[in-house]
């Protein structure tokens, strides 16, 4: 089928967008390059080097690959040019991977909080706006969060794919039973952003039965997948610095260039975690098997298993023999919290998880040690606040 994949050259798009061709979909990718001029903002570099968009599709063709195409073009910012393309290509899916994902880095100024706000929001919903619109029937798959959730009022429950069954209380005693979105609880502007995009889904879903389905995503960890792979043209990116570097990506190169690991706070903050390898596999399988005309929103928790930060930055000791350090938190988040996580609708799909296995962490720390001679080692600190209080603790150290 024709699948656009928004945000296709991102550290998930791009070897999703690979895994697409490869399966035999015609895939358009469509990106406005901002997480490359991020970079060049903040003065970082991907600790692996990559490829032009340019290069990594002549690279892709030349390894046998099935040819992509690629448009330059902002969802957020040129809805016109959206909308066209919609009308000439009519997709059967859109995969939209295409937000601002860096929590810490939409903490670092209003500037940035309003431009996540700004980026996100309008991104999400112009693509929802230009599908009514263009009049075309193609389903949304979309790359959410398990940070809609929040972390830490659970207490012990399991946390629903998405919906959750409530007794709403009626003035003649009875009840009904409704499914209702499970209540959004967003740990950071980011992360209310992906809360935003849950409504919009919801209304334009029940207005215009748009069919979407919406993949809560834990924290994913890896680098390349196999296709990737293939040739250094098409290696993925590797985020390490404080404000897009992810927390199990991070130890690991940490530990490959002999930094102490950076645990925030106590270390007892426990999270969803997905290999590179899985997340691409699951949104083949979320396209493949779409929501029925009339369907409600369909969420899954695109998750593996949960990990605390404190057990992974030991696991990482172990195998690495690197030290661990106990750093002020930047963050405004629980001390510690407990995370179980309901994720059947991809296992009942076919999904074999990929667990944090020994072998899969050394991976990542052999390619860290390859390229450890481009990592800034004064860009790893997270020095983006939650808080003001936060910001004075992380400049005292
Ligand atoms: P990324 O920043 O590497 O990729 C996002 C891509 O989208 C970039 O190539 C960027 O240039 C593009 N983009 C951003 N705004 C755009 C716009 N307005 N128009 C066109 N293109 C735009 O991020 P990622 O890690 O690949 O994450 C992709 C998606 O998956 C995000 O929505 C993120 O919230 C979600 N997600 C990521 C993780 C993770 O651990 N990386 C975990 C859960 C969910
Ligand atoms: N952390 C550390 N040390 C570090 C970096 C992070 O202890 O060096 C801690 C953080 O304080 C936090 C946890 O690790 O408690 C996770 O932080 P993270 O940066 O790995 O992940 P997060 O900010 O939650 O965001 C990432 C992606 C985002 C995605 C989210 C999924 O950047 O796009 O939505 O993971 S989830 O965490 O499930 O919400």
């Amino acid at each position: 089928m024709k699948v656009f994949v928004l945000g296709g050259d991102g550290f998930c798009g791009w070897p999703c967008a690979v895994n697409l061709a490869d399966a035999g979909h015609d895939v358009v990718i469509v990106d406005n390059l901002s997480r490359r001029k991020i970079d060049i903002d903040l003065g970082v570099e991907s600790l692996t080097p990559i490829a032009t968009i340019q290069d990594r599709l002549r690279a892709w063709e030349q390894v046998g690959g099935k040819a992509m195409r690629f448009v330059h073009l902002d969802i957020a910012q040129e809805y016109t040019r959206l909308l066209d393309l919609l009308r000439d290509e009519r997709p059967a899916a859109v995969v939209h991977f295409a937000e601002q994902r860096a929590a810490p880095y939409s903490m670092k100024s209003s500037a940035t909080k309003r431009y996540t706000v700004d980026n996100n929001v309008n991104g999400t919903h112009n693509l929802l706006a230009a599908i009514v619109e263009s009049g075309v029937d193609c389903h949304i798959v979309h790359l959410g969060t398990m940070g809609v959730y929040g972390y830490g009022s659970h207490r012990g429950a399991t946390i629903p794919e998405g919906y959750l069954t409530v007794e709403v209380p009626q003035p003649d005693g009875s009840r009904f039973t409704e499914k209702i979105l499970h209540p959004a609880d967003p740990g950071s502007v980011y992360h209310m952003t992906k809360t935003l995009d849950q409504l919009l889904f919801f209304y334009y879903n029940k207005n215009d039965g748009i069919r979407v389905t919406d993949l809560h995503q834990g924290i994913v960890w890896g680098t390349n997948t196999e296709l990737t792979e293939k040739d250094p043209r098409l290696t993925n990116r590797f985020d390490y610095d404080g404000d897009y570097g992810t927390v199990l990506n991070r130890f690991l190169m940490q530990a490959a260039i002999g930094y102490p690991l950076t645990v925030h706070g106590t270390g007892g903050q426990t999270r969803a975690f997905i290999h590179i390898r899985d997340s691409v596999r699951c949104v083949q399988l979320a396209l493949e098997h779409p929501p029925q005309s009339g369907e409600k929103v369909k969420i899954f928790n695109q998750m593996t298993e949960s990990h605390q930060v404190g057990q992974l930055a030991e696991k990482v000791a172990a195998l690495t023999g690197a030290e661990i350090s106990h750093l002020p938190n930047p963050r405004k988040e629980a001390i510690e919290n407990d995370l179980i996580v309901d994720n059947r609708c991809f296992i009942e799909l076919g999904l074999k998880p990929t667990t944090l296995d020994d072998g899969l962490m050394a991976e990542v720390v052999d390619v860290a040690r390859r390229w450890a001679d481009r990592c800034d080692r004064s860009r790893i600190p997270c020095i983006s606040a939650w808080t003001t209080k936060q910001a004075e603790a992380i400049q005292a150290v």
